[in-house]
C-alpha cells in the first residue's frame, strides 16, 4: 500500500544548494564537494552498480548478517514499529528487514523524490498490507514524521554504513537529528563497515570495471549538466586513498593536466595533480562505532558482525544509559 503523493518534493535540476556547494567547494582550499551530490538519477544507479560488485563486499556482507540475525532482530525489536528508513531503501537489505520484524508502517526519508517513488512502488508491491508512507526530504535535520505514524514506536533503519560518509562531529549531529524525529522510546538499527586491511579496502573504492571511478566522475558531469559547467571530465582521474589518521577512505578527482573551466558562470582553474575531495567514508572499530552512537544520543544494546568482522549492525535505543555524572 503507497501512500500516492509524495510530500514535500524537491528538484534536483539547478538546485541553490548544489550550485552553493560546487561554487565554494571550487573555491576554497583543499577542494571539496560534499558526497551527498553523487547521487543524482545516474549517480544512484551508479551506486546501485557497485553495491554488486565482487570488491565492495560492505553491501553483500550486512546483507547477509542481516539474514542470519533475522530471528534475533525479531526478538530484539518486537512486532508494531514504524520502520523510518533514512535513505530510500535497499531493494535487498529492506525487505529482509521488514519480513523479520512484523512492522506496522514503513516510512523511507530521501532527498531524491524520483528514487524514493520507485523504490516505494516496489516495496508497496512487495509487502501489500504494509502502509508505505514515503517522504522526501533532507534527513540531516529533524523531521517531522507523517500523522499515520505518531502513535507508533519507531525504529529508525540506517544501513550500508552511510554513516561513514560523514565527519564524525556531523555524524554525531545526523544521529542527534534522527533521535529527535524519531522521539523517545526508539530504536536504531545502524550498519557500520569496520577498519581492516588496505588490501580489502582500496579496491571495494578502486574497482578493476572502473565503475566506482564513473561514479565519482559523473559528480563534474553532473555539474556541466546542471550548473552550465564546462568541465573537461577526460581530464580528471578517480582516486581512492586511506587516510589512516581520520580512519576513513577518501576518494578525489585529481587533475591530469592544467584545466580552467567555467561553472555557473565563474572561471576556475586547476592545476595537475590538484584534487577535488569528493568523499571520505569513515570506518569505525567496535569502541569508535559504540561512542560514535552514544555522542548522538544513542544507547547501544545489541551488535552483530559477519564472521570475519568487516561489518557490523548495532541495536541503540534513544534512552541515555544510566551511569555517574
Ligand atoms: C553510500 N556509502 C556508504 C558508500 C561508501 O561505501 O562509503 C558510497 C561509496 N562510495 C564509493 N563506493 C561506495
Amino acid at each position: 500500500m503507497l501512500k500516492q503523493e509524495i510530500e514535500d518534493g524537491q528538484s534536483s535540476l539547478a538546485d541553490p544548494a548544489f550550485r552553493a556547494d560546487v561554487l565554494n567547494g571550487l573555491s576554497t582550499r583543499p577542494r571539496a564537494i560534499p558526497a551527498r551530490w553523487f547521487y543524482d538519477r545516474r549517480g544512484s544507479e551508479l551506486f546501485e552498480a557497485i553495491t554488486a560488485l565482487p570488491e565492495y563486499y560492505p553491501t553483500r556482507t550486512e546483507t547477509a548478517l542481516l539474514q542470519g540475525i533475522a530471528p534475533e532482530l525479531a526478538e530484539a525489536i518486537g512486532p508494531g514499529r514504524a520502520v523510518v528508513e533514512f535513505g530510500a531503501g535497499s531493494a535487498a537489505k529492506t525487505p529482509i528487514l521488514l519480513g523479520a520484524i512484523d512492522p506496522a508502517a514503513y516510512v523511507p526519508i530521501d532527498i531524491s523524490a524520483d528514487f524514493l517513488r520507485d523504490s516505494s512502488a516496489e516495496l508497496a508491491r512487495r509487502f501489500p498490507d504494509l502502509p508505505v508512507l514515503p517522504l522526501a526530504g533532507d534527513f540531516l535535520r529533524p523531521l517531522p514524521l507523517p500523522a499515520e505514524v505518531a502513535a507508533l514506536p519507531k525504529l529508525g533503519f540506517f544501513p550500508g554504513s552511510t554513516i561513514g560518509n560523514m565527519d564524525p562531529h556531523a555524524g554525531v549531529d545526523l544521529l542527534r537529528a534522527m533521535r529527535a524525529s524519531l522521539g523517545e522510546g526508539a530504536q536504531l538499527l545502524i550498519g557500520m563497515d569496520r577498519v581492516k586491511g588496505t588490501e580489502v579496502l582500496i579496491p571495494a573504492y578502486d574497482d578493476a570495471a572502473g565503475v566506482t571511478a564513473r561514479f565519482n566522475l559523473n559528480l563534474l558531469e553532473r555539474i556541466n549538466r546542471e550548473l552550465g559547467g564546462t568541465i573537461p571530465v577526460a581530464d580528471f582521474r578517480h582516486r581512492a586513498i586511506w587516510n589512516e589518521d581520520a580512519s576513513r577512505i577518501e576518494m578525489h578527482l585529481a587533475a591530469l593536466r592544467d584545466v580552467e573551466f567555467r561553472v555557473d558562470g565563474r572561471p576556475f582553474s586547476i592545476q595537475q595533480g590538484e584534487t577535488i575531495h569528493t568523499e571520505n567514508s569513515h570506518k569505525y572499530g567496535p569502541r569508535g562505532g559504540r561512542l560514535l552512537l552514544r555522542a548522538g544520543g544513542w544507547t547501544p544494546i545489541r551488535e552483530w558482525t559477519d564472521p570475519q568482522g568487516w561489518f557490523a549492525l548495532i541495536l541503540a535505543e534513544a534512552q541515555p544509559a544510566r551511569s555517574a555524572p
